[in-house]
């Protein structure tokens, strides 16, 4: 039995070009080739802005080296925009504007739509942060609220019921959470157990290691320091190389909406 075309009437069997749409929108951004960028309100920091929406990204990401006396007294965000940083290494202060948390590396803070994230490095030495903004998506009878955390106090889950291959949720995953970050970390020799292709984006920074990362279909070495932006649908998975140190990564996903 054929199927029914739309003009011609039945054909047999796989005939056709079995039509594939590519728009697949992926970055890989090694550090040593990022450009400073200069951000109104950021002062003694060095900043380069990663995602954007010139990318096709529904947020942005930023790499920061806050020096000596490094802040951002003009606040970040804003009304209606959310926010999230995570310590890569060093202290930081951030405030809502009434109160105010210490942040050691691996200490993580998100504020909810309209509050301002003010930021401070607290120590002479750089502090290095990865930094997040993105339009939130409300969800009437749900809030998000501020998360302040750090993730060598949380409990890693296996990813997909692999042991060599560890994910921790750095968000709660309640309706009120439009995204979350995670960070996801694979031994020497571990992989995703599958390439994956989502609608969700992704904005990724490696945190240690080396590995092999399939970005729509073709494989590039990766290492700590890099920075890859995966759109929507892009195939994705990677495979951790080297002998000792795990491929790490700190990575947003949007989740919990319908899209529009
Ligand atoms: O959560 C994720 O979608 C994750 N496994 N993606 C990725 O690592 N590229
Ligand atoms: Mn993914």
């Amino acid at each position: 039995m054929g199927y029914k075309n739309n003009n011609t009437g039945y054909r047999d069997g796989l005939l056709g070009s079995r039509s594939v749409i590519k728009r697949h929108n992926y970055a890989l951004l090694p550090h040593d080739g990022l450009v400073k960028n200069v951000v109104p309100g950021f002062e003694n920091c060095e900043l380069t802005i990663l995602a954007s929406p010139k990318l096709g990204a529904t947020f942005v990401d930023y790499i920061i080296t806050m020096l000596k006396d490094g802040k951002n007294e003009r606040g970040f965000g804003g009304e209606g925009v959310e926010t999230f940083v995570y310590v890569i290494d060093g202290k930081l202060k951030v405030s809502d504007g009434t109160e105010s948390h210490e942040l050691k590396t691996g200490g993580y803070a998100y504020l909810p739509a309209g509050t301002l994230m003010y930021l401070e490095n607290m120590q002479a030495e750089n502090t290095e942060i990865f930094l997040y903004k993105k339009r939130y998506e409300p969800l009437e009878g749900f809030e998000a609220r501020k998360v302040i955390g750090n993730v060598n106090d949380l409990t890693a889950i296996e990813y997909e019921g692999m042991s060599n291959v560890l994910l921790w949720d750095l968000l709660p995953t309640d309706l009120g959470f439009d995204m979350n970050f995670h960070i996801l970390s694979f031994k020497p020799g571990a992989s995703h157990g599958y390439v994956e292709t989502h609608v969700q984006e992704h904005g990724a920074y490696i945190l240690s290691g080396q590995g092999m990362y399939n970005l729509d279909n073709e494989w590039m070495p990766v290492e700590k320091g890099d920075y890859i932006f995966m759109g929507a649908y892009v195939p994705q998975a990677a495979y951790a190389v080297g002998k000792d140190e795990a491929l790490s990564y700190v990575y947003s996903k949007d989740c919990n909406r319908d899209p529009k």
